[in-house]
């Protein structure tokens, strides 16, 4: 494990990409969940999605000129939408007007800058239409005891089959992965967990598929052998190196440069460039990475705001990283 984890712990920043249908509407990637929308509701920005400006080797090079080391894509977020080719679905990127691999262009792209790439796998999907409604599905009723008729028809086992399927092919058609970084949000009312997923297949699975991968500790399985190599403290500042039965572990922060995650327009909370520094710095001298999140435009472009901070960490970075 710790051979494994040996460039991460000596990199230790990192860009983080929400990228998806969300980023049209430009108000959370959340926002299907937040507004209620139903498929159809939603299907606006599908039939739409044309990121006409998207160049991943753009992307690549800010990152790295910001000091980044590795990258971690959405893949597909909770909103169920595929930036990459799968088999197993028409809900994906070649099925709009872009018409594109948006996932093979991106490691492609990150690969030749030499920066490590990682994919984000939302285990929630809020469109397939086996995954049952839990309490954060945004068809979730107000009255509890609707669930079982809402989820009728719908088969979790379909849907278990389909993740195993899908990171199947992001595990294989893509080459080398460093990261697999899976999500799930935490249970909560009606929440699903490890057993929801099959974590215990997927993660065999993925370490046999590609071994080396990194692999993040959200599938739940944090009692067993291989929970995953790192833990995820998500918008907070730790107060001191995480330990875990007295003895201290591997950790990232991931964080946003404002709240959302997916591009939002109209948020004012940017940090500024100064909190950004402290933040990777306290980060690092507590011995953990920092996942620092962009959420490109839905044209494919980062915005100046993030180009902005993104420039002045690389200023700083230049003349304080050591490779
Ligand atoms: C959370 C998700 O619900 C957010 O949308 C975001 O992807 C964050 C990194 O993880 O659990």
């Amino acid at each position: 494990k710790e051979q494994r984890l040996a460039w991460w712990v000596n990199d230790r920043f990192g860009m983080f990409i929400h990228w998806g249908l969300y980023s049209m509407p430009a108000r959370h990637e959340w926002v299907k969940k937040y507004e209620k929308m139903t498929n159809e509701e939603y299907q606006k920005y599908f039939d739409l999605f044309n990121p006409d400006l998207y160049n991943p080797k753009e992307w690549a090079r800010q990152a790295k000129a910001a000091g980044m080391k590795y990258a971690v894509i959405t893949t597909k977020h909770h909103e169920g939408f595929c930036l990459f080719d799968s088999k197993f679905t028409d809900y994906k990127a070649t099925n709009t007007p872009i018409k594109k691999d948006l996932i093979k262009e991106f490691v492609d792209a990150f690969r030749a800058e030499g920066l490590k790439v990682g994919f984000y796998y939302s285990l929630i999907d809020w469109h397939h239409p086996d995954f049952t409604i839990d309490g954060v599905h945004p068809q979730s009723p107000s009255d509890a005891s609707k669930y079982a008729e809402l989820n009728k028809g719908r088969d979790m086992n379909k849907y278990r089959e389909y993740l195993k399927n899908q990171l199947k092919e992001l595990m294989t058609n893509y080459g080398k992965i460093d990261i697999l970084w899976a999500d799930f949000s935490y249970p909560g009312e009606h929440g699903k967990g490890k057993d929801d997923w099959n974590s215990l297949e997927l993660i065999k699975m993925i370490r046999k598929l590609q071994p080396g991968i990194l692999i993040n500790n959200r599938l739940d399985l944090e009692e067993y052998d291989d929970g995953g190599d790192f833990v995820t403290p998500e918008q907070y500042k730790v107060a001191e190196w995480p330990t875990r039965n007295g003895k201290k572990i591997h950790w990232e922060t991931c964080q946003t440069f404002s709240g959302s995650w997916g591009y939002h327009r109209d948020e004012t909370s940017w940090k500024d460039n100064k909190q950004l520094l402290v933040l990777l710095i306290e980060t690092v001298s507590k011995g953990g990475n920092l996942l620092l999140n962009v959420g490109p435009t839905s044209r494919g472009l980062f915005d100046y705001r993030a180009t902005d901070r993104l420039h002045d960490m690389g200023d700083w970075m230049t003349v304080n990283s050591r490779s």
